[in-house]
């Protein structure tokens, strides 16, 4: 069957599923999106998302014409309509057709998208044997540029530094702030265990504050383990005992190597696996 993808209130076929070549989304990148997990039919955090939206929505002055309520409505009954059980979710809001000039004020009707598909896993030995990665040269967006905490349809940035990992026969890339900072990875959070306690950049580094993230540090702390979010450097990676991204699509993956050194001993440790063991519970019965 043909999967079903909804466009403003109504489902199409795949095929007939479209937006006009004038719409700013297309033209710019001026818009926001999502990306959101179902596990056996439960959308994972799916209000933490729909909410991020919302916000992001917000710090690019775009109003999208629902309400939040009638959004969680929409992705339940697209996820529904394409029975699936397990599934990626892409929300995607444009700012809309318009005339070829970047004045917001000349589109008209932003065109919200809910797209589900079958998750594609990272293969399952990588999760196992944990991930090699490098630091891209491709700076994380100024936060008075596009703030990295907003999910915007611009994410050339992140594609840069996407393009960097796989010329070097990596599958992720860190980014650094303009400061030089730990900032994340083109599409992950990234964590370190560093004497037993589990630190992250903070928010205030420029990062996207990812719902992984946040829900890897409550079960973290439920866990009994000190989480500290502060600002960071490459040097915590190297020198850290054990170092894993979280993300929507990646959920928990470690990470052995970075820029040519090996983390740890080289196979992902005990703190990583735990968490990865406590997230994959969470998720089957968490909201
Ligand atoms: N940082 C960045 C820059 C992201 O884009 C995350 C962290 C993790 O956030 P969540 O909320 O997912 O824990 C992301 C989100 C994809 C895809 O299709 C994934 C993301 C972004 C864009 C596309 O794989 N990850």
């Amino acid at each position: 069957m043909d999967p079903k993808v909804y466009i403003n209130g109504k489902l199409f076929e795949k095929s007939e599923a479209k937006v006009s070549v004038f719409d700013h989304g297309l033209l710019y990148g001026d818009g926001v999106f999502e990306g959101i997990r179902a596990y056996s039919g439960r959308v994972f955090r799916l209000r933490e998302h729909v909410d991020r939206l919302y916000e992001s929505a917000k710090g690019i002055h775009l109003t999208i014409p629902m309400s939040r309520e009638q959004m969680v409505d929409a992705v339940n009954q697209t996820l529904a309509a394409n029975n699936l059980v397990d599934a990626y979710i892409r929300v995607v809001v444009t700012r809309g057709a318009g005339s070829l000039g970047l004045d917001p004020r000349k589109t008209t009707d932003p065109q919200v998208i809910i797209i589900t598909d079958k998750i594609a896993l990272y293969p399952p030995e990588l999760y196992e044997h944990g991930l090699k990665i490098i630091t891209a040269a491709t700076t994380r967006n100024h936060p008075n540029a596009v703030n990295p905490r907003i999910k915007s349809l611009n994410y050339l940035n992140n594609i840069m530094g996407k393009i960097e990992a796989t010329q070097a026969g990596c599958l992720e890339a860190l980014m650094l702030n303009h400061k030089g900072e730990l900032a994340e990875c083109t599409g992950d959070n990234v964590f370190v265990v560093q004497g037993g306690r589990i630190h992250t950049p903070s928010a205030d580094s420029g990062i996207l504050e990812g719902i992984t993230r946040a829900a890897v540090m409550e079960l973290a702390r439920a866990a009994g383990y000190e989480v500290i979010e502060r600002t960071m450097d490459r040097l915590d990676v190297f020198k850290a005992e054990e170092c894993f991204l979280t993300g929507t699509a990646a959920e928990l993956i470690p990470v052995v190597e970075c820029d040519g050194r090996v983390i740890g001993d080289g196979r992902p440790g005990p703190i990583t696996r735990e968490l990865s063991k406590r997230f994959h519970a969470l998720v089957r019965e968490d909201r």
